[in-house]
């Protein structure tokens, strides 16, 4: 990775290299913990984070469903990003806030642990490789199930639901593919490792419903241009042949942004490149993101 120079960690700005946990971080021992992934982008304005307030309100909610308190309100996170890209210089910047248990207690019952806080910002280019975002990537539908709403929480961004993302990555990689596509419990189509999915079928778009899978911001974001193109969007559940048969195929999120996928399971998907619904969405996307789409202004939060 790039990194920067400083982080923030429980209010202060400290050197990157000093950004050190102790051994017995009970969030590294066994994965309750909360985090976001944010971007910012390079706008005539300056640099503007995406949805922040959502990504904040987000982590908040995450928290909040799994009984961790945050030590700081909304605003003084909004603030603490803000100083924290300012001190690293960045114009363009992913952002990680991470809510974390500290050292103390062991044992299951974590909420005896001093809860730490750490923003981090550094330069994360195209998530799954420039070529596949101008190209299309390949799909590997997972061996792996996807999380059930009840066995972890999942409008929650917690830490240790990204070990089933993760053995899902990993067994795609290892076949060679890009990105695992991950089916629920009734085996329909949930979302990619670290994305959301949508398919593009005789003109319509569709997409999973919020039920089993992280309520992206992209994905909503997602929703509401194609929507404003006139274009009829459908959040219903998708079926694994449905996915091979699609003329498009994308994954969005944060680090993804719009990923077309021209592959799935060594089955083409539409023409095997980018389709034109897939191409002008990301083409509004880009520009609403760099500020270039006055209607979705407010969307764009100015680093101060
Ligand atoms: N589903 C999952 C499982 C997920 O992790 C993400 C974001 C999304 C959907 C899309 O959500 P949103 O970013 O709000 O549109 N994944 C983050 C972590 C990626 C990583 O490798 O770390 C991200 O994109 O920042």
């Amino acid at each position: 990775m790039v990194k920067a120079d400083y982080i923030w960690f429980n209010g202060e700005l400290i050197k990157w290299e000093d950004a050190k946990v102790h051994i017995l971080t009970h969030t590294l021992h066994y994965g309750l913990g909360v985090f976001e992934g944010i971007r910012c982008y390079k706008t005539e304005k300056g640099p503007a984070i995406f949805r922040n307030h959502e990504h904040i309100e987000r982590l908040f909610n995450s928290a909040k469903i799994v009984y961790m308190k945050i030590p700081y309100s909304q605003e003084e996170i909004r603030q603490a990003i803000f100083e924290t890209i300012k001190a690293n210089k960045l114009t363009e910047c992913y952002i990680r806030p991470i809510v974390f248990y500290g050292m103390g207690a062991m044992g299951l019952y974590p909420l005896k642990n001093e809860v730490n806080v750490a923003i981090i910002v550094w330069e994360w280019g195209a998530y799954l490789g420039e070529e596949g975002l101008q190209k299309g990537i390949r799909c590997k539908i997972s061996s792996f199930t996807r999380h059930h709403v009840n066995i972890s929480m999942t409008k929650a961004k917690v830490c240790g639901n990204y070990v089933n993302s993760q053995l899902a990555k990993i067994e795609a990689l290892e076949e060679g593919y890009d990105e695992a596509l991950m089916l629920d419990v009734d085996g329909t189509v949930s979302e990619g490792s670290g994305e959301n999915v949508f398919i593009v079928r005789k003109g319509v778009i569709k997409t999973p419903p919020p039920l089993g899978i992280l309520e992206g911001i992209t994905r909503d974001s997602v929703i509401t241009i194609a929507r404003d193109l006139g274009l009829e969007v459908r959040e219903e559940k998708i079926t694994r042949d449905e996915v091979y048969i699609a003329d498009e195929l994308f994954l969005c999120g944060t680090a993804a942004e719009i990923t077309p996928v021209r592959e799935v399971d060594r089955r083409i998907i539409g023409a095997g490149e980018p389709g034109p619904i897939t191409r002008k969405l990301q083409e509004v996307f880009f520009r609403v993101v760099r500020g270039m789409e006055p209607k979705y202004q407010h969307w764009l939060d100015y680093v101060e």
